[in-house]
């Protein structure tokens, strides 16, 4: 059977690149495409990298990227929602796949190279995490994967192990392709420049608190050249209409394009509309939130139905794994 897997980090909270560049994918690629969908919050790669990584609050993460995700529309009745840690089975796999993984290989990816330049001390998980998630998408043989482009190289990487392991062991797992949303395959940070990110800190959070998101957007920057009101503007070099186009209509960006242009409004006049039209997509989000958290067994209920049945697909993988990697088996 053919599946959608993604996985998100609890490793802060849930920002608009997470939504705009995979969530909104979640909420459809399944039922448009007609496969099973399983989403997963990947706690064991949430410690991959000490500056994220809270024990303390690791728990309270995980449950309420959970939380945001069926708020944002993720029916867990209708998709698998699950936490990566309740099915050890990844982990299993990932243990196999490390096997046939070159070093040379894991060295070469650019996340890795990012995150471990920032450490005093790389530990090895941060090497291993694109072997961990191949072993997240391939323990469920899905071969569609709605990631934002940050990920293409990691799924490249997903690919070439399922080769090699289809290579060594015999014809076992597809080659999973990324789903990329075309309108927002990279969002950028608040500085308008690096990827959004949870564990950089240049995020507006899809639930954070109205004042502060009207505080980042207020500080967003316009057009350098901009500096009266007077002043004509070039959208392309302002950070602002980065953003406007996620949330408003098409012609209404166009409008405001032409009006910065001519200087016929003010920055922040066009930061009031970004924010207003930021709220009207989240408020039915927020509100969903808010449901959540007065009535959190839905969630969790949600999470421990989401992993027996995740379990089960798991599960039949990796016997059928240990059998072909020619393990010792008792019955
Ligand atoms: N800026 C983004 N634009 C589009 N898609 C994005 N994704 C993440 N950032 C953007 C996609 O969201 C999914 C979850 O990814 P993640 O949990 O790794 O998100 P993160 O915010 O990138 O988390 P971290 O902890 O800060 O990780 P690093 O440090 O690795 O960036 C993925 O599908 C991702 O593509």
């Amino acid at each position: 059977m053919k599946r959608v897997l993604s996985g998100i980090q609890p490793t802060g909270e849930i920002h608009i690149g997470n939504w705009l560049g995979a969530i909104v994918n979640y909420v459809e690629l399944g039922r448009k495409l007609g496969r099973e969908a399983l989403y997963c919050i990947v706690d064991y790669h949430a410690m991959t990298n000490p500056l994220a990584y809270e024990k303390e609050l690791l728990a309270q993460r995980t449950f309420e990227a959970a939380l945001v995700n069926i708020a944002a529309g993720l029916d867990p009745e209708k998709v698998t929602l699950f936490v990566q840690s309740h099915v050890p089975e990844h982990t299993e796999l990932s243990w196999v796949f490390t096997n046939i993984t070159p070093v040379g290989d894991l060295q070469r990816m650019t996340q890795y190279k990012d995150k471990a330049a920032k450490l005093e001390s790389v530990g090895a998980g941060l090497l291993m995490y694109p072997v961990l998630q191949a072993a997240d998408i391939l323990i469920y043989k899905a071969d569609t994967v709605p990631v934002g482009e940050d990920q293409i190289q990691h799924l490249e990487l997903s690919r070439e192990i399922a080769r090699r392991f289809n290579t060594l062991f015999g014809e076992t797992f597809p080659e999973p392709t990324a789903y990329l949303n075309p309108d927002a395959p990279r969002v950028p940070g608040i500085d308008g420049k690096a990827k959004m990110s949870k564990s950089t800190g240049n995020t507006i959070g899809l639930l954070e608190d109205p004042q502060s998101v009207w505080e980042k957007i207020r500080l967003l920057p316009d057009d350098p050249a901009r500096i009266r009101l007077a002043d004509p503007g070039d959208p392309e070099r302002s950070v602002v209409f980065k953003f406007l186009p996620y949330f408003a209509p098409k012609e209404m960006v166009e409008v405001l394009k032409e009006e910065h242009r001519r200087a016929g409004i003010g920055t922040l006049a066009i930061k009031q509309i970004l924010f207003d039209q930021y709220m009207k997509a989240t408020r039915p989000i927020r509100e969903r939130a808010e449901w959540l958290r007065q009535n959190p067994e839905y969630v969790l209920d949600g999470l421990e139905d989401g992993a027996r049945r995740a379990r089960q697909i798991a599960q039949a993988t990796m016997q059928e794994v240990r059998e072909k990697i020619g393990l010792l088996r008792l019955e």
